[in-house]
């Protein structure tokens, strides 16, 4: 079944996904989405959870790129986002590409940017969904900057002995994580001078190798077509258990940390080390199962 990826174009997590599309080679399907709320076609899926990228293939909807990548590894075994001699570890060097050092990337590009720029509505968005104070942002943007310089520089260490990617010949989650972190700084003009400062020799050299691995095959779907699909298929069957202190069937919420987006509500039926599933209904897409990563999300 199609994957179909709902995100917009100038986000580092999406393009992180774009990139697995591409390194796969799969076909999927775009549904664009706004870049703050409301996401209306979005939220009817996941229950709640407003955050980009979300992919659905058919009823099972997938929150946070851990969880996606996850789902496009079973999906489409080769080429593995988790090549040999890394393997797991790529989740490592991802989570911390996805965590610490992405705030890093982002304020050091978005510290460079006017509050015009940005817009009143995206600012008040980001405020009240992950407390963005203009001002505050003023003050750490040099420190974020010289955050950003020591992982380039690690990098670019990381590098030096000649190999084409993080964990060897062959790219994987890691790398995507670290390109999507890079490339969204590049992608804001203001924030040249940073980007130019991180784009060290072999760290340069690794990104237009990343870059090369492009997109996969995109076509466009639109919001109703994406619930419609959902409408016509069924949850895929389980993919864990339901670990203490939960039982199976368990009506739950699941909250995002840092983020004071809505919970989503559903019925449990994957809590342990792999991942979190709920079950839940739609209005407009009937039985779904949204499905989250361990790491990062409460369930209360
Ligand atoms: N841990 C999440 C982080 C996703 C994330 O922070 N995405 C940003 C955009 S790149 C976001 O949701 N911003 C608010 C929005 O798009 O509404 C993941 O790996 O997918």
């Amino acid at each position: 079944m199609t994957p179909i990826l709902h995100h917009y174009p100038a986000s580092p997590f999406a393009e992180l996904v774009r990139i697995a599309f591409g390194l796969k080679g799969l076909a999927w399907a775009s549904v664009d989405v706004p870049n703050i709320l409301p996401k209306p076609g979005q939220t009817e899926l996941t229950g709640g959870y407003g955050r980009t990228p979300v992919v659905q293939i058919g009823a099972d909807i997938y929150c946070d790129t851990a969880a996606i990548l996850d789902a496009l590894e079973r999906l489409q075994p080769t080429l593995s986002l988790y090549p040999a001699p890394l393997g797991a570890m790529h989740r490592m060097l991802a989570h911390w590409a996805g965590s610490t050092m992405f705030l890093s990337f982002v304020g050091a590009a978005m510290g460079t940017m006017t509050a015009d720029a940005m817009g009143t509505g995206f600012i008040a968005d980001r405020r009240a969904r992950f407390g963005l104070d203009m001002a505050q942002l003023a003050a750490v943007t040099p420190h974020l900057t010289g955050q950003t310089r020591t992982a380039a520089a690690w990098l670019d260490a990381a590098l030096a002995d000649g190999r084409a990617f993080l964990g060897g010949d062959a790219p994987g989650h890691g790398d995507l994580a670290f390109y999507a972190d890079l490339w969204f700084v590049r992608n804001v003009p203001s924030a040249r001078a940073a980007a130019e400062a991180l784009m060290r020799p072999h760290v340069a050299a690794w990104y237009a190798r990343v870059a090369a691995i492009g997109h996969g095959t995109r076509t466009e779907m639109t919001p109703d077509e994406a619930i419609a699909v959902a409408r016509a298929a069924a949850p895929g069957a389980g993919l864990g258990q339901v670990d203490p202190p939960f039982v199976a069937g368990q009506d739950v919420r699941v909250k995002t940390e840092g983020c004071a987006d809505a919970p989503v509500a559903g019925r449990l039926v994957r809590y342990d080390a792999t991942g979190i599933t709920l079950l839940r209904e739609s209005d407009a897409a009937g039985e779904v199962a949204v499905h989250f990563p361990r790491l990062g999300q409460m369930v209360l």
